[in-house]
């Protein structure tokens, strides 16, 4: 009461217009802002340069697709780790043990603008994921049909812990999964046992195995070279140990494999 000439000025509170301008005018705001365009704009370098690079080679349209949506999801949630980061950063520069807290900023959970943009911004993000995947489910299904007479079949079966490849036509049975380059495959998979997954990762494509259902899967390898074999789907004690090798490679090297099996080739 006594020294109020020191809080003449703050006797009027400021109208909305002049607190916002003062807010974006701090310069803890003013850094925020400033981190949070650096650290979208290295997400988004990161998602277009380097995460495709740490992926396993693409071998099939259905792995370049993953690769695409990859991408394109990195660059969306670019800038929401963004502003998580930069604020993350900007308090722990500016915390010092024993400060005041500066005054806080206009609300943001009771902000109408605020809170109609995240949630209009999550809905549009949420529908585009189900569109996008959808979409390419649905491309996927209808190249399965345009591709099933010329596709060759291969009857995969997981066991506790091991993968097995019947060729119906070439009339073999492996354990490395060999596959001709250019040629659509279909993979009718299914369990010995309990639950697995079949994951030929350089192939993009994944599927679970089940006991009482075969799920079909449909392929073309694009591209001559080694492929891993792997279970997603946690099945018991030696489930990290369930993976097998397998390649892509010539039509001529593949018939000569089926050959070599005891298989007679079409
Ligand atoms: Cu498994």
């Amino acid at each position: 009461m006594a020294n109020h000439d020191d809080h003449a000025v703050e006797a009027l509170p400021p109208t909305p217009g002049e607190r916002a301008t003062g807010f974006i005018k701090r310069n803890d705001v003013a850094r925020t802002i400033g981190l949070f365009v650096a650290y979208t704009a290295i997400f988004i370098i990161l998602g277009k340069y380097f995460y495709p690079k740490w992926m396993p080679t693409i071998m099939s349209k259905e792995m370049k697709s993953a690769e695409t949506i990859m991408i394109w999801f990195t660059y969306i949630s670019a800038p929401i780790a963004g502003i998580v980061l930069s604020v993350a950063t900007n308090s722990f520069l500016n915390a010092h043990r024993g400060d005041t807290p500066p005054p806080d900023g206009p609300a943001i959970r009771t902000n109408g603008p605020i809170v109609v943009l995240w949630t209009v911004g999550s809905l549009l993000f949420t529908i585009v994921a189900i569109v996008w995947g959808l979409l390419e489910v649905n491309s996927q299904a209808v190249a399965a049909a345009n591709d099933a007479k010329s596709a060759i079949t291969v009857e995969v079966t997981g066991s506790q812990w091991l993968w097995t490849f019947n060729y119906p036509a070439q009339g073999i049975e492996t354990h490395d999964l060999n596959l001709p380059v250019g040629v659509p495959v279909i993979f009718d998979v299914k369990s010995a046992d309990v639950n697995h997954s079949f994951w030929p990762v350089q192939l993009g494509i994944k599927v679970d195995a089940n006991a009482q259902v075969t799920t079909v899967i449909h392929t073309t390898p694009t591209m001559v070279g080694a492929i891993e074999v792997k279970c997603a789907e946690l099945c018991g004690l030696y489930h990290a140990y369930m993976e097998t090798n397998g390649a892509v490679m010539s039509k001529t090297d593949f018939n000569a494999w089926v050959t070599a099996q005891g298989g007679h080739t079409a």
